[in-house]
């Protein structure tokens, strides 16, 4: 039984030696460890070893029983690991090969204008609101004291919805809807797009961004000097400090007195060019004092409060910021005329 049993041994060493799977080890174990593999039938047989030489053999299995289980341990771990080294080197990722490029988008060069334009007003303490561009007859034309036979009434200058509603034609019914919410100390701007049943030209789009604004306080708080002076400040911000500004007398039903801002021609400097038509000036912004009728439409005093608005077209504004010399450009998105205005690089 003795001999038996070292030949169970050496076999079983020698098959695990020559081993090169987990299948193959497990194979072993089961011949030889196995329920009824070949060392439990040998404990089986043990009535027939004669009684003084039980104990010697018993320890001789365990021994064998042992040895083989270690044997088998330290074979799986060996090749647990050869496995993960393999699969290591066959998934490796090479960090030096060139990425793939990502193409970057950027803003359109009206956005970042328009971007540019409520960062400076921000700045100057205005709050920027967001009003519909669905409105109706009131807060787009009633309330800004536009006469009910004004032209701008007419079907040809303005989009007509059903029910009364129309597309608004400025962003001042945006301005008239906060004033009815809210009371004065107010300075807000209302950027938004507009319509008008015009034709695409190099100078005008039936659909195009505005910019207006409002400051209203108490009575002799805001006067037209604060209209000058933040309408100033905006503009060289946002065209450069050397730009020069002036205010000609004009007329808007909302504003009383009104005032048009010219600014030095951006391409001559003044000079005079074929841009500015030899005047040296390009007109930039309307602005005025609010008419006491619109004061009183949105349930404001005009006894108690006054203040000044403005407006401008964005379009047209970043058209002369950009030097860009045709409208239909910012709505035709040609990539080959966008990539000339890669973000931060056009407005700053
Ligand atoms: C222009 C002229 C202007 C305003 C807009 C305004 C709004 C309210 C009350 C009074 Cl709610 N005024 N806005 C005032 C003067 C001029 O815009 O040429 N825009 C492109």
């Amino acid at each position: 039984m003795r001999e038996q049993l070292e030949q169970i041994r050496a076999q079983a060493l020698e098959q695990l030696g020559d081993a090169a799977t987990p299948e193959q080890i497990e194979a072993v174990r089961v011949r030889v460890l196995g329920r009824s593999g070949e060392l439990t039938e040998i404990m089986r047989r043990m009535p027939e070893v004669p009684r003084e030489e039980r104990p010697a053999i018993g320890r001789l299995v365990n021994e064998i029983k042992t040895q083989i289980e270690e044997r088998i341990a330290v074979l799986s771990e060996q090749l647990k690991r050869l496995a993960m080294e393999r699969s290591l080197v066959e998934a490796r990722i090479d960090v030096t090969l060139p990425g793939l490029n990502v193409p970057r988008g950027w803003l359109h060069p009206v956005t970042q204008s328009r971007e540019r334009m409520l960062d400076i007003l921000e700045s100057m303490g205005f709050e920027v609101v967001e009003t519909p561009d669905i409105e109706d007859d009131f807060h787009n034309f009633g309330a800004l004291n536009f006469p009910p036979d004004h032209p701008a009434r007419e079907m040809q200058d303005t989009f007509f919805l059903f029910g009364g509603l129309l597309l608004r034609t400025h962003t001042s019914n945006g301005q008239i809807r906060v004033m009815e919410q809210r009371k004065p100390p107010l300075a807000i701007v209302c950027p938004g797009n507009c319509y008008r049943p015009d034709e695409l030209t190099v100078r005008s789009s039936p659909m195009f961004g505005q910019i207006e604004g409002f400051m209203i306080d108490r009575a002799g708080v805001i006067t037209m000097a604060h209209l000058k002076g933040v309408l100033t400040e905006f503009l060289r911000a946002f065209f450069g400090p050397e730009s020069a500004v002036r205010f000609r007398a004009s007329f808007f039903p909302f504003t009383e007195p009104s005032a048009e801002v010219d600014i030095s021609c951006l391409l001559c400097g003044g000079s005079g060019c074929r841009v500015c038509k030899q005047s040296g000036w390009t007109e930039i912004l309307g602005a005025g004092m609010i008419h006491p009728n619109v004061l009183r439409a949105v349930g404001y005093d005009p006894e108690e409060y006054q203040g000044f608005a403005f407006g401008m077209g964005v379009e047209r504004t970043a058209l002369l910021k950009l030097g860009v010399e045709d409208m239909r450009l910012f709505f035709e998105n040609d990539l080959r005329f966008l990539r000339q205005f890669r973000s931060g690089e056009a407005v700053s």
